[in-house]
């Protein structure tokens, strides 16, 4: 018997799909959380259930536990942990561990992809192209490699998991990848994944008119009260606005806040960590704590909704080598234009600013930051080009 001991995301369910595969009714899996697993691990060292073989994957003992089992193990009993993340890399001075975050080649890995290739190469699985195929999905899911390959089938299949039950997946991917040449997704599935991706897009539309602009210990925050979909939401609205550092999602039912960034200078798992929270750099979260509570709520619940920019303009887009027009609640005007190769600057009004900026995106950063500006329609900017060519 084998029993594997998973994570309960995409990627640890994938581990529990491939270990069917290869062992079918003599494994016993169970998914659980992060702080769930060691419960797990202790009842199993508890009982020690004869000739079963104990395999964790996506997931890290406890260092009590690592010891228990390295005990175990010495003794005869059968182990194997797998997993990829940083954070266990310690597990590898054990003999049972297994823990590799890059590949030879430099390719992220995830526990899917580990776990197949331990299957593989010790002579419990053979190889297809329907499971590399899958297993490369959970991978490019796991890693957020996904995002510059812009890999949509990967976000699909986590998608698919979180829209049907855990059991249906599993019995459906088990039985497509037994039997399938190739991995695809039937019709069905194309049609709730459509549907999702609908509901999804209304529901980032509505969030996008509730986005409020903080600034919060030295950065410049969106902050959004949501309770689904935080990565496609703080994906897009970070697309959105590239002025912001980052984007605070609150979910007051829950008491957590999550943070996103699509910046490369900004670590949100050390601004997590100003809150007591954790995570990775470009996504993480913490409770709402006091002092969450009053930077992220208390502080910007006077404030109003940042405007959109028009996305049907012809004539005032940005980055024209004719400059853009921008206003804000004052009624002021800002025209933000290119005078030479990596230079550009404002008029306020006919006022020229000192500020000289390298890049139109810098000079947009500088107006939505310090003016709280948004772009001006195309009728305004008409009347304005030809007005500044006149007086010119
Ligand atoms: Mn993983």
């Amino acid at each position: 018997m084998y029993k594997l001991l998973s994570h309960n995301d995409l990627d640890g369910v994938g581990c529990g799909i491939i270990a069917k595969l290869a062992f079918g009714e003599s494994v016993e899996v169970r998914y659980n959380s992060v702080s769930s697993l060691n419960l797990e691990v202790e009842r199993f060292l508890d009982h020690k259930p004869e000739d079963t073989f104990l395999i964790v994957t996506d997931l890290s003992v406890s260092e009590e536990n690592a010891i228990r089992l390295d005990d175990y193990y010495k003794k005869g009993g059968k182990v194997q942990l797998i997993d990829h993340h940083k954070t266990a890399l310690h597990l590898n001075d054990f003999e049972w561990g297994h823990v590799l975050v890059e590949d030879a080649d430099g390719i992220s890995t995830c526990a899917t992809s580990l776990l197949y290739e331990y299957l593989v190469k010790n002579g419990h699985l053979t190889a297809s192209d329907s499971m590399a195929e899958f297993v490369e999905l959970v991978r490019q899911y796991d890693t957020w490699d996904w995002e510059k390959n812009e890999n949509f089938d990967a976000q699909k299949l986590n998608a698919l998991f979180y829209l049907i039950s855990f059991d249906e997946f599993v019995e459906k991917m088990v039985e497509r990848l037994a039997n399938s040449d190739h991995f695809f997704f039937d019709e069905v599935e194309k049609q709730i994944l459509d549907l999702e991706e609908k509901k999804i897009e209304r529901y980032i539309r509505r969030k996008r008119r509730e986005l409020v602009q903080a600034q919060v210990d030295g950065y410049y925050a969106g902050v959004v009260y949501a309770e689904s979909y935080h990565s496609e939401l703080g994906n897009e609205l970070g697309k959105d606005y590239p002025h912001l550092d980052y984007i605070a999602i609150l979910n007051i039912g829950g008491k957590r806040v999550g943070f996103r960034t699509i910046h490369d200078h900004v670590d949100v798992s050390k601004i997590a960590g100003t809150y007591g929270g954790g995570g990775h750099v470009k996504a993480s979260g913490c409770t709402m704590t006091n002092e969450a509570y009053k930077s992220f709520v208390t502080d910007t619940f006077p404030l109003e909704p940042l405007r959109e920019d028009p996305r049907k303009n012809d004539y005032n887009k940005k980055n024209s080598p004719l400059g853009t027009l921008y206003e804000n609640k004052h009624d002021e005007l800002f025209y933000l234009y290119p005078v030479g190769k990596q230079q550009w600057v404002i008029n306020k009004k006919k006022t020229k600013l000192p500020e000289t900026f390298s890049s139109f995106q810098e000079g947009e950063n500088f107006l939505k930051r310090n003016h709280g500006a948004w772009m001006c329609k195309d009728d305004k900017y008409v009347r304005y080009v030809m007005e500044f060519v006149k007086t010119k």
